[in-house]
Protein backbone atom coordinates (compact mmCIF):
# COMPACT_ATOMS: atom_id res chain seq x y z
CA UNK A 1 0.00 0.00 0.00
CA UNK A 2 1.55 3.23 -0.99
CA UNK A 3 -1.28 5.70 0.24
CA UNK A 4 -4.07 5.97 2.70
CA UNK A 5 -6.49 6.51 -0.30
CA UNK A 6 -7.63 6.61 -3.47
CA UNK A 7 -9.65 9.36 -5.30
CA UNK A 8 -10.90 9.10 -8.56
CA UNK A 9 -12.33 12.65 -9.64
CA UNK A 10 -15.04 12.00 -12.40
CA UNK A 11 -16.59 14.06 -14.73
CA UNK A 12 -20.25 13.02 -16.20
CA UNK A 13 -21.90 14.95 -19.29
CA UNK A 14 -23.81 14.37 -21.82
CA UNK A 15 -26.40 12.62 -18.67
CA UNK A 16 -30.20 12.45 -19.31
CA UNK A 17 -31.17 15.92 -17.23
CA UNK A 18 -34.65 13.94 -16.16
CA UNK A 19 -31.94 11.31 -14.55
CA UNK A 20 -29.86 14.33 -12.52
CA UNK A 21 -32.35 15.81 -11.37
CA UNK A 22 -34.17 12.87 -9.62
CA UNK A 23 -33.05 12.74 -6.34
CA UNK A 24 -34.13 8.71 -5.44
CA UNK A 25 -32.77 7.27 -8.69
CA UNK A 26 -29.17 8.93 -8.00
CA UNK A 27 -29.49 8.42 -4.40
CA UNK A 28 -29.80 4.19 -5.38
CA UNK A 29 -27.24 4.51 -8.01
CA UNK A 30 -24.75 5.75 -5.67
CA UNK A 31 -25.60 3.37 -2.87
CA UNK A 32 -25.64 0.51 -5.52
CA UNK A 33 -22.27 1.27 -7.06
CA UNK A 34 -20.56 1.58 -3.59
CA UNK A 35 -22.47 -1.61 -2.62
CA UNK A 36 -21.44 -3.14 -6.19
CA UNK A 37 -17.65 -2.21 -5.07
CA UNK A 38 -17.47 -3.81 -2.23
CA UNK A 39 -18.63 -1.25 0.32
CA UNK A 40 -19.77 -1.37 3.17
CA UNK A 41 -22.20 1.75 3.19
CA UNK A 42 -22.78 3.26 6.61
CA UNK A 43 -25.44 6.51 5.56
CA UNK A 44 -26.34 8.23 2.68
CA UNK A 45 -28.14 12.18 2.71
CA UNK A 46 -28.73 13.45 -0.42
CA UNK A 47 -30.66 16.67 -1.15
CA UNK A 48 -32.23 17.99 -4.27
CA UNK A 49 -32.24 22.09 -4.77
CA UNK A 50 -34.55 24.25 -6.42
CA UNK A 51 -35.44 24.67 -9.10
CA UNK A 52 -33.01 21.89 -10.36
CA UNK A 53 -29.75 19.83 -9.14
CA UNK A 54 -28.55 17.16 -6.52
CA UNK A 55 -25.97 16.74 -4.02
CA UNK A 56 -25.63 13.97 -2.14
CA UNK A 57 -22.46 11.56 -0.16
CA UNK A 58 -23.03 7.67 0.67
CA UNK A 59 -20.84 7.24 3.67
CA UNK A 60 -18.78 4.13 3.62
CA UNK A 61 -16.53 2.16 6.14
CA UNK A 62 -14.04 2.99 3.49
CA UNK A 63 -14.70 6.66 3.06
CA UNK A 64 -17.50 8.08 0.84
CA UNK A 65 -18.97 8.84 -2.92
CA UNK A 66 -20.43 11.97 -3.51
CA UNK A 67 -22.08 13.58 -6.19
CA UNK A 68 -23.21 17.07 -7.56
CA UNK A 69 -25.44 17.32 -10.85
CA UNK A 70 -26.24 20.23 -13.13
CA UNK A 71 -29.76 18.72 -15.07
CA UNK A 72 -29.92 21.78 -17.47
CA UNK A 73 -26.31 20.87 -18.66
CA UNK A 74 -26.55 17.05 -18.65
CA UNK A 75 -23.47 17.03 -15.77
CA UNK A 76 -22.36 15.15 -12.78
CA UNK A 77 -19.49 15.86 -10.58
CA UNK A 78 -18.39 12.95 -8.59
CA UNK A 79 -15.90 11.93 -6.45
CA UNK A 80 -15.04 8.00 -5.58
CA UNK A 81 -12.81 8.06 -2.77
CA UNK A 82 -11.83 4.51 -1.11
CA UNK A 83 -9.35 2.89 1.40
CA UNK A 84 -8.48 0.20 1.54
CA UNK A 85 -7.56 -2.60 -1.30
CA UNK A 86 -11.37 -4.39 -0.72
CA UNK A 87 -13.07 -1.92 -2.67
CA UNK A 88 -12.50 -1.45 -6.43
CA UNK A 89 -13.98 2.25 -7.23
CA UNK A 90 -13.93 1.44 -11.05
CA UNK A 91 -17.03 -0.64 -10.25
CA UNK A 92 -18.76 2.44 -9.13
CA UNK A 93 -17.82 4.32 -11.62
CA UNK A 94 -18.78 2.05 -14.51
CA UNK A 95 -22.20 1.31 -12.86
CA UNK A 96 -23.05 5.04 -12.52
CA UNK A 97 -21.76 5.84 -15.95
CA UNK A 98 -24.42 3.85 -17.54
CA UNK A 99 -27.29 4.35 -14.46
CA UNK A 100 -26.85 7.93 -15.54
CA UNK A 101 -26.95 7.03 -19.14
CA UNK A 102 -23.33 9.30 -19.55
CA UNK A 103 -22.20 9.94 -23.13
CA UNK A 104 -18.86 11.36 -22.32
CA UNK A 105 -17.13 11.08 -19.45
CA UNK A 106 -13.19 11.25 -18.15
CA UNK A 107 -11.47 10.52 -14.46
CA UNK A 108 -8.94 11.10 -13.26
CA UNK A 109 -7.11 8.84 -10.21
CA UNK A 110 -5.10 10.55 -7.55
CA UNK A 111 -3.21 8.64 -4.43
CA UNK A 112 -4.15 10.46 -1.35
CA UNK A 113 -2.02 10.39 1.63
CA UNK A 114 1.08 9.36 -0.35
CA UNK A 115 2.97 7.27 2.57
CA UNK A 116 6.41 8.01 1.30
CA UNK A 117 5.39 12.05 2.57
CA UNK A 118 3.98 11.57 5.77
CA UNK A 119 5.52 10.47 9.06
CA UNK A 120 3.45 7.99 11.15
CA UNK A 121 2.79 9.54 14.91
CA UNK A 122 3.28 7.81 17.66
CA UNK A 123 0.15 7.43 19.28
CA UNK A 124 -1.86 4.48 21.35
CA UNK A 125 -5.02 3.55 20.01
CA UNK A 126 -6.11 2.41 23.30
CA UNK A 127 -5.35 5.51 25.29
CA UNK A 128 -7.04 7.54 22.95
CA UNK A 129 -9.85 5.97 23.21
CA UNK A 130 -10.26 5.97 26.82
CA UNK A 131 -9.73 9.49 26.57
CA UNK A 132 -12.17 10.28 24.37
CA UNK A 133 -14.82 7.88 26.30
CA UNK A 134 -14.29 10.60 29.62
CA UNK A 135 -14.72 13.33 27.60
CA UNK A 136 -18.06 12.54 25.77
CA UNK A 137 -20.90 12.80 27.84
CA UNK A 138 -22.42 9.63 27.39
CA UNK A 139 -25.92 10.69 27.02
CA UNK A 140 -25.58 12.82 24.23
CA UNK A 141 -23.20 10.89 22.05
CA UNK A 142 -24.91 8.99 19.50
CA UNK A 143 -23.98 7.39 15.88
CA UNK A 144 -26.76 8.71 13.76
CA UNK A 145 -26.70 6.16 11.44
CA UNK A 146 -30.49 5.30 9.43
CA UNK A 147 -31.86 2.48 7.30
CA UNK A 148 -34.22 3.62 4.91
CA UNK A 149 -36.96 1.38 3.35
CA UNK A 150 -38.43 3.93 0.26
CA UNK A 151 -39.72 4.27 -3.01
CA UNK A 152 -39.10 7.32 -4.76
CA UNK A 153 -42.06 9.35 -2.56
CA UNK A 154 -42.21 7.83 1.29
CA UNK A 155 -40.31 5.33 3.15
CA UNK A 156 -39.70 4.27 6.25
CA UNK A 157 -36.87 5.11 8.40
CA UNK A 158 -35.35 3.51 11.16
CA UNK A 159 -32.10 4.77 13.08
CA UNK A 160 -29.56 1.88 14.01
CA UNK A 161 -26.27 1.04 15.11
CA UNK A 162 -24.31 1.44 12.43
CA UNK A 163 -22.93 -2.34 12.45
CA UNK A 164 -24.51 -4.86 9.93
CA UNK A 165 -24.25 -8.29 11.39
CA UNK A 166 -24.73 -9.92 7.85
CA UNK A 167 -23.95 -9.12 4.87
CA UNK A 168 -24.49 -11.46 1.36
CA UNK A 169 -25.23 -10.60 -1.83
CA UNK A 170 -26.19 -13.90 -3.13
CA UNK A 171 -27.28 -14.76 -6.51
CA UNK A 172 -31.18 -13.36 -5.74
CA UNK A 173 -30.89 -10.10 -3.65
CA UNK A 174 -28.62 -8.37 -0.84
CA UNK A 175 -29.23 -10.55 2.78
CA UNK A 176 -28.54 -8.01 5.61
CA UNK A 177 -29.35 -7.83 9.16
CA UNK A 178 -28.88 -4.86 10.92
CA UNK A 179 -29.61 -3.71 14.50
CA UNK A 180 -31.82 -0.87 15.38
CA UNK A 181 -32.21 0.92 18.52
CA UNK A 182 -36.56 0.69 18.40
CA UNK A 183 -37.37 -2.58 16.94
CA UNK A 184 -34.28 -4.71 18.01
CA UNK A 185 -32.35 -6.69 15.02
CA UNK A 186 -33.93 -6.11 11.60
CA UNK A 187 -33.67 -8.11 8.63
CA UNK A 188 -33.50 -6.70 5.48
CA UNK A 189 -33.58 -7.95 1.42
CA UNK A 190 -32.60 -5.40 -1.27
CA UNK A 191 -32.65 -2.85 1.42
CA UNK A 192 -36.43 -3.51 2.36
CA UNK A 193 -37.61 -4.26 5.57
CA UNK A 194 -38.72 -8.12 6.04
CA UNK A 195 -39.01 -8.69 9.81
CA UNK A 196 -37.57 -7.25 12.96
CA UNK A 197 -37.55 -8.72 16.48
CA UNK A 198 -39.84 -6.71 18.23
CA UNK A 199 -42.59 -6.29 15.91
CA UNK A 200 -42.69 -9.52 13.84
CA UNK A 201 -45.48 -10.53 15.30
CA UNK A 202 -48.30 -8.64 13.73
CA UNK A 203 -47.11 -10.29 10.14
CA UNK A 204 -46.62 -13.78 11.42
CA UNK A 205 -49.30 -14.52 13.42
CA UNK A 206 -51.67 -12.26 10.90
CA UNK A 207 -50.83 -14.67 7.91
CA UNK A 208 -51.58 -17.86 10.02
CA UNK A 209 -54.06 -18.07 12.39
CA UNK A 210 -56.91 -16.12 10.26
CA UNK A 211 -56.84 -18.85 7.64
CA UNK A 212 -56.19 -21.74 10.20
CA UNK A 213 -59.19 -21.37 12.07
CA UNK A 214 -61.27 -20.19 9.27
CA UNK A 215 -60.67 -23.74 8.01
CA UNK A 216 -60.62 -25.37 11.49
CA UNK A 217 -59.02 -28.22 10.36
CA UNK A 218 -55.64 -27.68 7.96
CA UNK A 219 -53.02 -30.76 7.44
CA UNK A 220 -50.89 -30.15 5.03
CA UNK A 221 -49.61 -26.84 4.32
CA UNK A 222 -47.46 -25.44 1.85
CA UNK A 223 -45.49 -21.94 2.50
CA UNK A 224 -43.65 -20.26 -0.09
CA UNK A 225 -40.95 -17.85 0.99
CA UNK A 226 -40.58 -17.15 4.39
CA UNK A 227 -37.35 -17.94 4.89
CA UNK A 228 -37.10 -15.95 8.31
CA UNK A 229 -39.18 -18.52 9.56
CA UNK A 230 -41.55 -16.85 11.27
CA UNK A 231 -44.47 -18.22 9.81
CA UNK A 232 -44.05 -21.57 9.66
CA UNK A 233 -43.09 -21.44 13.66
CA UNK A 234 -46.99 -19.72 13.72
CA UNK A 235 -48.17 -22.50 11.73
CA UNK A 236 -46.54 -25.28 14.07
CA UNK A 237 -48.14 -24.39 16.87
CA UNK A 238 -51.48 -25.67 15.81
CA UNK A 239 -52.03 -29.54 16.97
CA UNK A 240 -54.19 -30.41 13.73
CA UNK A 241 -51.14 -29.98 11.06
CA UNK A 242 -48.93 -32.51 10.29
CA UNK A 243 -46.97 -31.43 7.63
CA UNK A 244 -45.43 -28.44 6.15
CA UNK A 245 -43.67 -28.07 2.80
CA UNK A 246 -41.23 -24.55 2.83
CA UNK A 247 -39.70 -23.51 -0.53
CA UNK A 248 -37.68 -20.41 0.05
CA UNK A 249 -35.70 -19.30 -2.27
CA UNK A 250 -32.51 -17.91 -1.08
CA UNK A 251 -30.40 -20.17 2.05
CA UNK A 252 -28.76 -16.97 2.80
CA UNK A 253 -32.08 -15.64 4.31
CA UNK A 254 -32.67 -18.47 6.59
CA UNK A 255 -28.79 -18.62 7.67
CA UNK A 256 -28.47 -15.31 8.56
CA UNK A 257 -32.32 -15.40 10.43
CA UNK A 258 -31.28 -19.09 11.86
CA UNK A 259 -28.21 -16.81 13.35
CA UNK A 260 -29.23 -13.68 14.12
CA UNK A 261 -32.69 -13.80 14.70
CA UNK A 262 -33.00 -17.05 16.17
CA UNK A 263 -36.65 -16.30 18.19
CA UNK A 264 -38.00 -15.80 14.75
CA UNK A 265 -36.27 -19.20 12.97
CA UNK A 266 -37.34 -21.15 15.74
CA UNK A 267 -39.32 -23.75 14.38
CA UNK A 268 -36.85 -25.62 11.97
CA UNK A 269 -36.11 -28.48 13.71
CA UNK A 270 -39.69 -29.68 13.84
CA UNK A 271 -40.21 -32.49 12.66
CA UNK A 272 -43.09 -31.88 10.66
CA UNK A 273 -41.27 -29.74 8.52
CA UNK A 274 -40.12 -29.88 5.26
CA UNK A 275 -37.86 -27.49 3.79
CA UNK A 276 -36.97 -27.42 0.54
CA UNK A 277 -34.08 -23.77 -0.70
CA UNK A 278 -35.88 -23.84 -4.29
CA UNK A 279 -37.82 -21.55 -6.52
CA UNK A 280 -41.10 -21.45 -5.14
CA UNK A 281 -42.66 -20.80 -8.92
CA UNK A 282 -41.48 -23.78 -10.05
CA UNK A 283 -41.93 -25.95 -7.19
CA UNK A 284 -45.78 -24.77 -6.99
CA UNK A 285 -45.93 -25.54 -11.03
CA UNK A 286 -44.69 -29.38 -10.65
CA UNK A 287 -47.27 -29.71 -7.38
CA UNK A 288 -49.42 -32.29 -7.60
CA UNK A 289 -53.20 -31.39 -7.62
CA UNK A 290 -55.15 -31.22 -4.67
CA UNK A 291 -52.40 -31.68 -2.39
CA UNK A 292 -52.72 -28.90 0.05
CA UNK A 293 -55.07 -27.47 3.05
CA UNK A 294 -53.28 -24.00 3.13
CA UNK A 295 -51.13 -22.29 0.82
CA UNK A 296 -49.26 -19.10 2.15
CA UNK A 297 -46.89 -17.24 -0.44
CA UNK A 298 -45.04 -15.15 2.78
CA UNK A 299 -42.42 -13.05 -0.02
CA UNK A 300 -40.79 -10.24 -0.34
CA UNK A 301 -42.12 -7.27 -2.38
CA UNK A 302 -42.56 -7.42 -6.16
CA UNK A 303 -38.76 -6.48 -7.10
CA UNK A 304 -36.17 -9.14 -7.66
CA UNK A 305 -36.75 -12.75 -6.76
CA UNK A 306 -40.13 -12.19 -5.74
CA UNK A 307 -41.58 -10.47 -8.74
CA UNK A 308 -43.04 -13.64 -10.41
CA UNK A 309 -45.31 -14.36 -6.84
CA UNK A 310 -47.39 -11.47 -8.35
CA UNK A 311 -48.45 -13.46 -11.26
CA UNK A 312 -51.42 -14.91 -12.66
CA UNK A 313 -49.83 -18.47 -13.98
CA UNK A 314 -48.10 -18.67 -10.24
CA UNK A 315 -51.55 -18.17 -8.72
CA UNK A 316 -53.41 -20.43 -11.23
CA UNK A 317 -51.17 -23.43 -9.59
CA UNK A 318 -51.59 -22.42 -6.06
CA UNK A 319 -55.14 -22.71 -6.75
CA UNK A 320 -54.67 -25.85 -8.61
CA UNK A 321 -52.75 -27.35 -5.69
CA UNK A 322 -55.38 -26.82 -3.09
CA UNK A 323 -57.92 -29.18 -1.89
CA UNK A 324 -61.39 -28.28 -1.60
CA UNK A 325 -62.27 -25.72 0.56
CA UNK A 326 -58.49 -25.04 0.35
CA UNK A 327 -56.97 -21.37 1.70
CA UNK A 328 -54.33 -19.12 -0.43
CA UNK A 329 -53.13 -16.61 2.13
CA UNK A 330 -50.21 -14.30 0.04
CA UNK A 331 -48.55 -11.58 1.43
CA UNK A 332 -50.61 -8.83 -0.56
CA UNK A 333 -48.45 -5.67 0.15
CA UNK A 334 -49.81 -1.73 1.22
CA UNK A 335 -53.05 0.29 -0.14
CA UNK A 336 -50.70 3.24 0.69
CA UNK A 337 -47.61 2.46 -0.63
CA UNK A 338 -47.35 -0.01 -3.09
CA UNK A 339 -51.07 0.59 -4.81
CA UNK A 340 -50.52 -0.82 -8.21
CA UNK A 341 -49.29 -3.98 -6.64
CA UNK A 342 -52.48 -4.39 -4.14
CA UNK A 343 -54.81 -3.91 -6.31
CA UNK A 344 -53.30 -6.10 -9.55
CA UNK A 345 -53.14 -8.93 -6.92
CA UNK A 346 -56.50 -8.42 -5.38
CA UNK A 347 -57.58 -8.47 -9.52
CA UNK A 348 -55.63 -11.64 -10.28
CA UNK A 349 -57.22 -13.68 -7.20
CA UNK A 350 -60.45 -12.64 -7.94
CA UNK A 351 -60.34 -13.75 -11.30
CA UNK A 352 -59.23 -17.25 -10.33
CA UNK A 353 -61.12 -18.10 -7.45
CA UNK A 354 -64.02 -15.44 -8.08
CA UNK A 355 -64.68 -12.83 -6.43
CA UNK A 356 -67.23 -13.38 -3.62
CA UNK A 357 -64.01 -15.64 -2.55
CA UNK A 358 -61.21 -13.12 -2.93
CA UNK A 359 -60.43 -11.33 0.50
CA UNK A 360 -58.60 -8.66 1.91
CA UNK A 361 -57.34 -8.30 5.12
CA UNK A 362 -55.19 -5.62 7.03
CA UNK A 363 -53.15 -5.51 9.90
CA UNK A 364 -50.69 -2.90 11.34
CA UNK A 365 -46.69 -3.32 11.13
CA UNK A 366 -44.68 -0.32 12.37
CA UNK A 367 -41.71 -0.68 10.19
CA UNK A 368 -43.08 -1.40 7.14
CA UNK A 369 -43.51 2.04 5.18
CA UNK A 370 -46.91 3.68 5.73
CA UNK A 371 -47.62 0.86 8.68
CA UNK A 372 -50.51 -0.59 6.84
CA UNK A 373 -49.76 -3.77 5.17
CA UNK A 374 -52.46 -6.50 3.80
CA UNK A 375 -53.07 -10.12 3.23
CA UNK A 376 -54.95 -11.25 -0.17
CA UNK A 377 -56.93 -14.44 -0.16
CA UNK A 378 -58.41 -16.93 -2.17
CA UNK A 379 -60.71 -19.58 -0.73
CA UNK A 380 -61.55 -22.76 -3.07
CA UNK A 381 -64.96 -23.81 -1.69
CA UNK A 382 -67.73 -21.93 0.43
CA UNK A 383 -65.75 -21.00 3.88
CA UNK A 384 -65.91 -17.70 4.83
CA UNK A 385 -63.54 -16.38 7.20
CA UNK A 386 -66.35 -14.14 8.85
CA UNK A 387 -68.28 -17.04 9.88
CA UNK A 388 -66.17 -18.19 13.21
CA UNK A 389 -68.50 -16.76 16.03
CA UNK A 390 -68.53 -20.56 17.18
CA UNK A 391 -65.03 -20.66 17.40
CA UNK A 392 -64.64 -18.00 19.65
CA UNK A 393 -64.00 -19.94 23.08
CA UNK A 394 -61.72 -21.96 20.99
CA UNK A 395 -59.54 -19.14 19.46
CA UNK A 396 -59.48 -17.15 23.00
CA UNK A 397 -57.50 -20.55 24.90
CA UNK A 398 -55.52 -20.73 21.83
CA UNK A 399 -54.59 -17.31 21.85
CA UNK A 400 -54.03 -17.94 25.78
CA UNK A 401 -51.98 -20.74 25.59
CA UNK A 402 -49.57 -19.85 22.97
CA UNK A 403 -49.47 -16.10 24.52
CA UNK A 404 -50.16 -14.69 21.27
CA UNK A 405 -49.67 -10.52 20.97
CA UNK A 406 -51.80 -9.55 17.90
CA UNK A 407 -54.06 -12.04 17.07
CA UNK A 408 -57.95 -12.81 18.38
CA UNK A 409 -61.04 -12.78 17.37
CA UNK A 410 -61.67 -9.64 17.51
CA UNK A 411 -59.01 -9.01 15.59
CA UNK A 412 -59.64 -11.64 13.11
CA UNK A 413 -63.46 -10.38 12.03
CA UNK A 414 -61.50 -6.49 12.33
CA UNK A 415 -59.01 -7.02 10.21
CA UNK A 416 -61.91 -8.13 7.18
CA UNK A 417 -62.97 -4.27 7.58
CA UNK A 418 -61.62 -2.40 4.89
CA UNK A 419 -61.79 1.61 5.04
CA UNK A 420 -64.05 3.31 1.82
CA UNK A 421 -60.59 4.33 0.31
CA UNK A 422 -59.65 0.51 -0.23
CA UNK A 423 -63.13 -0.99 -1.36
CA UNK A 424 -62.77 1.83 -3.46
CA UNK A 425 -59.47 0.69 -4.95
CA UNK A 426 -60.77 -3.01 -4.93
CA UNK A 427 -64.09 -2.39 -6.66
CA UNK A 428 -66.34 -3.64 -3.67
N1 LIG B 1 -42.19 -4.83 2.47
C1 LIG B 1 -42.32 -6.03 3.23
C2 LIG B 1 -43.14 -7.07 2.58
C3 LIG B 1 -43.30 -8.29 3.42
C4 LIG B 1 -42.43 -9.37 3.00
N2 LIG B 1 -42.50 -10.56 3.75
C5 LIG B 1 -41.95 -10.49 5.04
C6 LIG B 1 -41.37 -11.77 5.47
C7 LIG B 1 -41.69 -12.06 6.86
N3 LIG B 1 -41.73 -13.45 7.08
Amino acid sequence: MSALGNHILVEFSGCEPEIMNGVSTIENAMVDAAESAGATVINSTFHHFSPYGVSGVVVIQESHLAIHTWPEYGYAAVDLFTCGDQVDAWVSFDLLKEAFKAKNYSAIEMKRGALNLLNRLDFDINSIRSEAKNRLNPDKYTRNVWFTDKDDDQGLSLRYTGEVLFDQKTEFQRVKVLETYRYGKMLALDNMVMTTEKDEFHYHEMISHPAMFTHGNIKNVLVIGGGDGGTVREILKHQSVEKVTMVEIDGAVIEACKEHLPQIAASFDDPRLELHVADGIDFVKNADSTTYDLVIVDGSDPVGPAEGLFTVDFYQNCERVLKQNGILVAQGESPKFNEQAFTELNATLKSIFGNSNAHTSLLYVPTYPTGMWSFQWGIKGDLDPLKINEKADEIGAFVNENGLNYYNFHIHKSSFALPNFVLKMLDK
